[in-house]
Formats: structure tokens, C-alpha cells, sequence
């Protein structure tokens, strides 16, 4: 079965937000964000604006009839600008007009008396000021401090993680249309629409009810919707709200850069103990979150951070520390992985150190520590079907691991101005919300007269293939084609309080909601052929092809048949469904539980070759034996392996987010952000499913697998740095991502003196 939007988008017919139609007399607004850092604001001008032809309203905080306030999880954030600024873009105004031109000309018009505030945007520098996000946090397994005697090496260091714009393809945006009362219809790109529906209803001062939000798809969520599509909902439904027209608020590339979070940098300090054999006794860790000016999501992050501290390796005597630190940029926000990547890169620089100064291959102290069935996590967790070993040995197998290192080291000796590199990189990612409660879904289906079928879930389909596996789950419980089933838009209406589509869990969740839906629809509808000749009872019915078997044995029975005599017999034809994972919990004040349903596994290996004269290199191969359970779909599978893969691989190389001293991003675009196309893409990438499906928890035995592919990426790192010592052994190089060609090539000739950054940025001024 192919993605069943692939048709659609192949000939441009899907729809997103601004494809469907335009309402009459429909609005459109565009945001004045702040200018400056930090600052107090004295004053809003919008006069002029106001007095422009074309411009209907300019709204401010003061026009917000609700609670201005939209923070997720801590009530920390604004929906417009009060008092205070707190990053160069924050919303203060919104200016709605005729059209998209002359809102963006109402913009322009705008200005602000403010008094500038002294800002931070390193994270370590806000830490020492006390400016934090909620309180540190510690995780602990065993006793770090009473076991660095039993060590042979001790060796810490520092490491620097970027952020990462998401890139999706179509930006923020949303349409709010008044409907008769003071009712609300939301056309919304977000993962979350019931999200976006408490946060509509709160800043408009009105029951949840009266706010309706409809999502067909995603252009693309990657996380930068699972919170941050609130505010631009919100801003389109307080501007339909004064004007009483449908109002459409959509980000050009531009702004959505300038304007939204991204990923978490972190800023972390480790400390690892081995033995000489390269057995790792004690790890130490310290993560300074870049959180950005507001809560969002960080908390959430920070949490997945330190439960991904040992990643998929066993370390008896583990301390992670982390804190969410408040900064003068945009409130970063989830990123595909969610914390983890940064947790577990920081765990492989200290490996990488650790291995270098032991003189030992990176891939042998590596393998030697990976976890095995029944290991505890440092949150208490124990591995269950744990596929570290057997995931890292079938890929070695597969590569011919000890060949390709000596081909490796044999092209080192022969070749001086380039040289290649090899990398390993295990991934164990945790599957379920690290926030338990956020572990549920419900599905609504009709079964249709005619036989046809109608499945309305919580799950948002943003390309990941959601409606696919849907479609694919409810056609193997009912035993009929996926041709008959219609997976219908995600509307507030139809399904309450869900939980945003992420932490890979959709599939999961609502998948499971479905099945228990159908189930009881099943259940029905067996009753209503128990009787019929040989047919005695209902439990040996069952349905395959759309024919009803009773004890192995097709009956006269199809299913058009069966669905008419349901329906003449006054049998409810529609289910609701409702799912909760069990068995899952965390106690926070001792950081320890059960907050996964399962892990997902997994091995790549990466090959590059670096020229080490322009520092460019280029990513020769990628081999990935991946845990899946029991797969839907391997198509889209392998579109989830390879897009995170290719998602994570730019986040340690080439996606570089750079602002200058005021704030101001410069990689504020396409042509200045360089984000991994087909030609950076790895030509040789080959994924291998590890089939299990022991965790009976997913529909069909089926494993989660929208992130953990992005963290192979991180093996790229380690291989360009094996390159990067081939030409310079001995050399200490940064633990410093993204490693882009720019930050190899200032490391390959250190001595060699940059320009001052100063004159640097007044180069770049004009055309930038
Ligand atoms: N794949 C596509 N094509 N587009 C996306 O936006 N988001 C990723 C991943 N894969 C994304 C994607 C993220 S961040 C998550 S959490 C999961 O898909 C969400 O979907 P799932 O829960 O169904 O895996
Ligand atoms: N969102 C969230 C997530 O709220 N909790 C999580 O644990 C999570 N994990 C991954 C991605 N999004
Ligand atoms: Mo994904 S970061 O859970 O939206």
C-alpha cells in the first residue's frame, strides 16, 4: 500500500491550510514583532498604520478580551507583548488588511518606545544569573562520587550542541473564520489542534466549545507545531473576533525563522570513568538547555534529555544534571527527537575522549558498554527486548565492519588531502510521552450502509504517514479492503482533548483507539449473523476478504450483506474508541519509573571522506539495521529511517543558526540556512528491519518510529572527526556542533587567525 496522499501531492491536489478556497470578505493579518533583545516597552505607535489604506485593525495586548497568556505547561508566555520584550521578533501587534501586502506595509508603519534591558543568550551565562525555567533537575543511578577511585582514566570536557530550524515546507499558519454566535471555526497547521483550541477559547475568554479547529494535514510539523502553531491560531481568531470576518494569518519563510523556536542548543560539561579495557564505571553530566525566552515545551525536552543521558549503553554509576535556562531568543520548542539528541550526543563525545586517550578504537569502548536484556536505566527502567548487541552486530556483519577500517586506514596512509572516516552510532530511544497523562487517544467510526467506512482520530497526518498506517490497521481488524476506508481530517469536534501528534506515539495511540472501536463494532456485528444457518456462535466468526468465516469456513455471508442486515436490524453501526497505554508512570521527586511502553533499537554506520583542504566533506555511506517490530508499511518506514537519518546528519554538519550581538538572526532564510538537500544527501544509504514485534503494545505488533531515526545522524560527527584526525592525529579537537566545513576546516589549521568578527558582520551587512 502506498502513502495514500502520494497521488494527491504528486499532482498538487492536496490541500493545505491556504489551498482550501478563500471565504468571502476574508481578512489578512501580519505580525510586528519586537525589535530589540530585551526591553521595557514604553510605548506602541500604530497611528499610522492604523490610518493606511487597506488596514482594518491593529491589535495589541490590550485588545486581548481573554487571558493573554499561552504557555503550555508553565504560564510564562504572552500572546502579545504587555510590558516587556524578550526577543528580537516576540509579537506585539498584529495588523490585519485587505490583503497580505498591505498588513506586511502596516507592519512597516509601526514602531516602539522601548527601554532596552540587558540580555543573555548563553545558556551557562543565564544560569549563573538565575535565569531558569523551573527547577534543575538530577538523575542518578549508583554512586558517581564514590566510583572515579575504581577508575583507570578519568577524563572530562565540554560540549556545545546547536539548534535546528524545522524547515517544514509549509510554514505557520492559520485561518480563523467567525461562524453565527460567537462561535469560532480554525483552520490550523498544527500538530495540535486541541491545543489549539483550549488556548483560542482561553485568549478569547470562551468555553473550549465554542472554538472548532480542523486539520486535514501538515506541509510538515518535524515538532516546530506541536506547540508553537498556538500563537498564530490565536492572533488569526482574536483578529476574526474584532472584525468579524475570516482572517488568515500565515508566516512567510522569513518571519517563521525570525519568529519561532527551534531546537534546544545545550551547552554541557561531562565527566566519564572507564577501566583500561574500556569498561565505563561513572558518568557525569551537566546540560545547560538554551531555552529561549519562554517555558514552551523545555521542561518537557530537558526531561527526555536526561532520560536519554545513557542512551543505549549500560553505565552502573550515572549523575545527569540539566536545567532549563532563559535567554534573550526565541522560545526553542520540540524538534523531531525531543532532547534526546542532545543527551545522547554529549555521551558519545565523552566515549570519543575517553576511547582517544585510552588509544582504543571509538567502536570498541563503545560496543563493550552497550546495554543488555534487563540492564537498568538511570531512571530505573529496566531494558526489555533489548536489541543494542544484536542491532550493532548485524550491522557490523553487514558492513564488514573490520574490512572497512582497514580500507579506511589503508586509504589514510596512501592519501594526504583527504581522508575518510568511519563512525558507529547506536541509538535507544523511549517510546510513550515522558508526561504520562499525555498517553492517550480516542477514534470515532461509522461504518457506512454501504459498507464503506469513516475514521476520525486524534492523530494529525503532517507527511509521516499517520493516515496510511491508520487506514492500513482498521483494514486488517474489519477484513476488508483499505479501499473502503476513508481517514477523515482531524476536527476538535469529533474527537476531544487529544494529545498532540509526536513523540512518535501517534501510530500508537490512535492506532489503538481505532482498534477498540472496532472492536465493538465487530463485536455487533458478529452477533448479527450468529443464528444464520452454521453459524452457532460468534466467537469462531470471523472476517477475511470481506467474506464472514465461521470455524475456518467461508459463509454466504460478504460484507456489503452483513452491513445491511446490521443496519435494517437496528444495530449501531459507529463506535467511539478509547486507548491509554498502561502500565506507564514517573515519580518525580525521586526521578525514577516506568515512563516508556517500550524502546525503539538501533545501529548505524557511517562512512565519510573529508578534503582537508576546503574542510567539505561528504557522506560516502550510511548502513542502518533498524528494530521495527512488525512493520505496516515498510515503504513508509524507510521514508521515516531515511528522512530522520538525513534530518539528524544536517543538524551535526551543515544547519548552522547564527545570530549577531543584537539578536537578530542571520541565517534568517533558505539561501543563508542551508538545510540537507539530494545532494547532500548520502547517495548509499541502506536500512535493514530488525523484525520482532514482541512489544504487542503497537497495532499489530507494529514499533513506533517517527524520531529515533534522526539521532544515526550523530554518527557523522565522529566520523568526520576520524577523519579529521587521520590528517592531524593527537590533535584535541572541539566537541563543537555542527561540525561544518567552516568550524573543520579553522580546526584542521588552527593556528591560521580568523578576521574579527566585527568586521566580519559590517561585510555581510548589506547583502545578508
Ligand atoms: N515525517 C514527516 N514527513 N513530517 C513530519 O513533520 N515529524 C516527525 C516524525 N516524522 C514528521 C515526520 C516527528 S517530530 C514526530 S514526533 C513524528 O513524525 C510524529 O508522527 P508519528 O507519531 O506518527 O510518528
Ligand atoms: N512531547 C511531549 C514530545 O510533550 N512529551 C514527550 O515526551 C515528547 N517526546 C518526543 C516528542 N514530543
Ligand atoms: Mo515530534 S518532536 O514529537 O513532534
Amino acid at each position: 500500500m502506498k502513502h495514500i496522499d502520494a497521488v494527491s501531492h504528486v499532482r498538487g491536489e492536496s490541500q493545505f491550510v491556504d489551498d482550501v478556497p478563500p471565504p468571502a470578505e476574508m481578512l489578512y493579518a501580519a505580525v510586528y514583532g519586537s525589535p530589540v533583545m530585551h526591553g521595557k516597552i514604553l510605548a506602541i505607535h500604530t497611528e499610522h498604520a492604523r490610518a493606511m489604506e487597506g488596514i482594518v485593525a491593529v491589535l495589541t495586548a490590550q485588545d486581548v478580551p481573554g487571558e493573554n497568556q499561552i504557555g503550555p505547561i508553565i504560564p510564562d508566555e504572552e500572546l502579545l507583548a504587555g510590558n516587556v520584550v524578550r526577543y528580537v521578533g516576540q509579537p506585539v501587534a498584529v495588523v490585519v488588511g485587505t490583503n497580505p501586502d498591505s498588513a506586511r506595509k502596516g507592519v512597516g508603519m509601526i514602531t516602539l518606545d522601548v527601554e532596552e534591558l540587558p540580555a543573555i543568550t548563553d545558556p551557562k551565562e543565564a544560569f549563573q544569573k538565575g535565569w531558569i525555567i523551573g527547577a534543575p533537575r538530577t538523575f542518578a543511578l549508583g554512586d558517581v562520587d564514590a566510583a572515579w577511585q575504581g577508575c583507570d582514566l578519568v577524563v572530562a570536557g565540554s560540549c556545545e550542541i546547536g539548534g535546528q530550524e524545522h524547515v517544514y515546507l509549509e510554514t505557520q499558519r492559520s485561518r480563523a473564520i467567525p461562524l453565527e454566535g460567537k462561535f469560532l471555526k480554525i483552520y490550523s497547521s498544527t500538530q495540535n489542534p486541541s491545543g489549539v483550541q483550549r488556548h483560542v477559547a482561553g485568549v478569547l475568554g470562551m468555553p473550549i466549545h465554542n472554538v472548532e479547529v480542523e486539520v486535514k494535514r501538515l506541509g510538515g510539523g518535524f515538532g516546530g507545531k506541536e506547540d508553537q502553531a498556538t500563537p498564530w491560531a490565536c492572533m488569526a481568531a482574536l483578529a476574526a473576533w474584532h472584525t468579524g470576518k475570516p482572517v488568515e494569518l500565515a508566516l512567510r519563510r522569513a518571519e517563521d525563522f525570525r519568529m519561532t523556536g527551534k531546537r534546544h542548543p545545550y551547552s554541557s560539561d561531562f565527566k566519564i570513568g572507564v577501566t583500561r579495557e574500556g569498561k565505563v564505571l561513572a558518568y557525569e553530566v551537566k546540560h545547560y538547555q538554551n531555552s529561549g525566552a519562554t517555558a514552551d515545551l523545555s521542561t518537557a525536552v530537558l526531561e527526555r534529555t536526561l532520560l536519554h543521558s545513557a542512551n543505549s549503553y549500560y553505565i552502573p554509576n550515572v549523575r545527569a544534571f540539566g536545567v532549563c535556562c532563559r535567554t534573550n531568543l526565541p522560545s526553542n520548542t520540540a524538534c523531531r527527537g525531543f532532547g534526546a539528541p542532545q543527551g545522547m550526543f554529549v555521551l558519545e563525545c565523552a566515549l570519543a575522549k575517553a576511547a582517544e586517550k585510552l588509544g582504543m578504537p571509538r567502536e570498541e569502548i563503545q560496543r563493550r558498554n552497550l546495554l543488555k536484556e534487563n540492564d537498568r536505566f538511570p531512571y530505573g527502567q529496566q531494558a526489555m527486548h533489548c536489541h543494542a548487541l544484536t542491532t550493532w552486530d548485524r550491522a557490523t556483519e553487514r558492513y564488514g565492519l573490520p574490512a572497512a577500517i582497514s580500507r579506511v586506514d589503508a586509504y589514510n596512509k596512501s592519501h594526504f588531502e583527504t581522508k575518510k572516516g568511519i563512525a558507529l552510532m547506536p541509538v535507544c530511544f523511549g517510546i510513550s510521552f515522558t508526561t504520562t497523562f499525555l498517553n492517550q487517544a480516542s477514534a470515532l467510526v461509522h461504518v457506512y450502509t454501504d459498507g464503506s467506512v469513516s475514521i476520525s482520530t486524534g492523530g494529525v497526518e503532517m507527511g509521516q504517514g499517520l493516515n496510511t498506517n491508520i487506514a492500513t490497521i482498521a483494514a486488517r481488524a474489519l477484513g476488508i479492503s483499505p479501499n473502503r476506508i476513508k481517514i477523515e481530517s482531524t476536527n476538535t469536534t469529533r474527537t476531544a482533548n487529544m494529545s498532540a501528534s509526536s513523540a512518535s506515539a501517534t501510530t500508537v495511540l490512535n492506532g489503538n483507539a481505532v482498534l477498540m472501536a472496532i472492536g465493538q463494532i465487530l463485536d455487533r456485528l458478529k452477533s448479527v449473523v450468529t443464528g444464520a444457518p452454521g453459524i452457532s456462535g460468534k466467537e469462531k466468526v470471523t472476517i477475511i476478504d470481506e467474506t464472514v468465516f465461521y470455524d475456518g469456513r467461508k459463509t454466504e455471508w460478504t460484507w456489503e450483506r452483513l452491513i445491511q442486515t446490521a443496519y435494517t436490524n437496528r444495530i449501531d453501526l459507529s463506535a467511539h474508541g478509547f486507548f491509554a497505554t498502561p502500565g506507564i508512570y514517573f515519580d518525580k521527586a525521586q526521578e525514577k519509573g516506568i515512563p516508556f511502553a517500550y524502546h525503539v533499537f538501533g545501529t548505524a554506520i557511517i562512512e565519510v571522506t573529508l578534503d582537508c583542504l576546503l574542510g567539505t566533506y561528504n557522506i560516502d555511506a550510511v548502513r542502518i539495521v533498524h528494530d521495527l517490530g512488525r512493520p505496516l508499511n515498510k515503504l513508509i518506514d524507510r521514508g521515516q529511517v531515511e528522512g530522520g537519518l538525513v534530518q539528524g546528519l544536517g543538524l551535526m554538519t551543515i544547519e548552522d543558526l547564527q545570530y549577531n550581538k543584537k539578536g537578530q538572526l542571520l541565517s534568517r532564510d533558505l539561501a543563508t540556512y542551508k538545510a540537507p538537500d539530494v545532494y547532500f544527501s548520502p547517495d548509499d544509504i541502506e536500512v535493514e528491519f530488525l523484525e520482532g514485534g514482541e512489544e504487542a503494545l503497537g497495532p499489530f505488533g507494529n514499533k513506533a518510529v517517527g524520531e529515533p531515526p534522526l539521532m544515526y545522524g550523530i554518527g557523522v560527527f565522529f566520523a568526520i572527526r576520524h577523519a579529521m584526525r587521520a590528517f592531524r592525529p593527537g590533535t584535541e579537537f572541539a566537541f563543537t556542533s555542527p561540525l561544518t566545513p567552516e568550524r573543520v576546516l579553522l580546526q584542521l589549521y588552527s593556528d591560521f587567525q580568523p578576521p574579527n568578527q566585527d568586521k566580519l558582520e559590517k561585510t555581510f551587512k548589506g547583502g545578508a
